[in-house]
């Protein structure tokens, strides 16, 4: 046979198999009822999907980008809203010494969130669901903060906290160990989502002004975070940034000589640096200690140091390692895991918190949302830390398995 017939009779042969599969197809439709019944008679009765499929529920990658889904309001704009805890963003970045785009940040931190919600808030790590705790916790959004003046951005931060630390409180404790503010009232508890760390000292000013007293700070971050300022940078405004803010506080009286660092490893001038930072009223756990002194230890003496002191958590995303948090500003080789400093949070709890941030989260350096989903998984830690009166126990876990 030539190639030519061959040819010929593959082509026919190839016709009459996609004629078959036609035909099977048609065969099929008639035989199969409709995969969705669809009325389309005019007279029809008119369904809506609240009738037929009721609330819509989010899925975890859809629905508007709240903080793990919890109920949101623009609580600057609208003054009747109010909560026991709010979780606030800071699109804040134009005080940074090295890399900007943590205004990216608040956005970055529920993006990562989307995997948690209320209806399943609780850890075996916790024993708690900080979702059904009787608290109302609402996502506030952004404050509108100026990325062209640094000064009068400070003023927007610091007057948004204030407005919504103002707020009445709903239930009849906005949780667990808290502090009455100078009027003799509980307020509102703040998760601040950064932006760069500088917006510490607006929260720290509008604390001062609602509690009356210095606040002490645990701080985590591979930083110091007290420097007196940078070379080069000598005006009034450059001397407020990501690196300085608290030498700043300490200067104005907000925060007290009993804060603590902890998981410092950066590079220093020398032993100078420590020195100032002890005069800014800080003690220190280097990133090391995990290793020479253990979690418990490390645990004791923030406690130790702190004891029944109102008490505000800075939390700075660099302090874990850059392998499992690339996405931040001043990234610092050697760092902790997130295990780690999850298990250290969890033993912070019962002390007297007035609020909680975590900043420095740089979406643009992030592959993955691995450092977004870390942050907004401690973030769910803070809010089980302010609605627990201790460090959770076994006891909820069986232990005999
Ligand atoms: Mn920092």
């Amino acid at each position: 046979m030539s190639s030519d017939h061959l040819c010929v009779r593959t082509l026919i042969m190839f016709y009459i198999l996609q004629l078959l599969a036609f035909a099977s197809i048609v065969v099929q439709g008639h035989d199969q009822a409709p995969l969705v019944e669809s009325d389309v008679r005019p007279d029809a009765k008119l369904e809506t999907w609240l009738s037929k499929y009721g609330k819509p529920i989010d899925q975890p990658f859809s629905g508007f980008l709240s903080f793990s889904h919890i109920p949101h309001a623009v609580c600057l704009e609208d003054e009747d809203v109010s909560m026991d805890i709010a979780v606030l963003g800071f699109p804040f970045d134009t005080a940074v010494s090295y890399r900007p785009g943590a205004r990216f940040g608040p956005y970055a931190i529920r993006s990562g969130s989307r995997r948690q919600r209320d209806i399943r808030g609780y850890t075996l790590s916790w024993g708690v669901n900080p979702y059904d705790q009787g608290v109302r916790i609402i996502d506030c959004g952004d404050i509108p903060i100026t990325p062209f003046d640094n000064k009068l951005a400070l003023a927007q931060m610091e007057l948004a906290y204030t407005t919504i630390l103002n707020r009445p409180i709903v239930s009849k404790t906005s949780g667990k160990n808290t502090v009455l503010g100078k009027d003799g009232r509980d307020h509102p508890r703040i998760v601040s989502l950064g932006g760069d760390h500088t917006i510490v000292l607006p929260i720290l000013r509008s604390l001062y002004k609602v509690y009356g007293q210095p606040i002490s700070v645990i701080h985590f971050d591979s930083h110091l975070d007290t420097w007196s300022g940078y070379p080069g940078s000598d005006s009034e405004e450059s001397r407020i940034n990501h690196g300085t803010f608290f030498a700043v506080a300490q200067r104005e009286g907000l925060i007290s000589n009993s804060s603590i660092h902890a998981g410092i490893r950066c590079k220093l001038a020398g032993m100078i640096d420590i020195e100032h930072d002890e005069s800014v009223g800080f003690q220190l756990i280097t990133t090391d200690d995990i290793d020479d002194l253990g979690i418990p230890e490390i645990i004791k003496r923030i406690r130790r140091r702190v004891g029944d002191t109102p008490v505000y958590l800075s939390f700075d995303i660099d302090v874990i390692d850059p392998a499992l948090a690339p996405g931040t500003g001043t990234p610092e080789a050697g760092g902790w895991t997130i295990r780690e400093v999850k298990r250290i949070i969890r033993g912070l709890a019962g002390l007297h918190f007035v609020g909680a941030d975590l900043v420095e989260v740089l979406p643009a350096y992030d592959h993955a949302e691995i450092t977004g989903i870390a942050a907004a998984d401690l973030v769910h830690d803070f809010l089980s830390l302010f609605l627990s009166e201790a460090p959770p126990s076994r006891k909820h876990l069986n232990d005999e398995l």
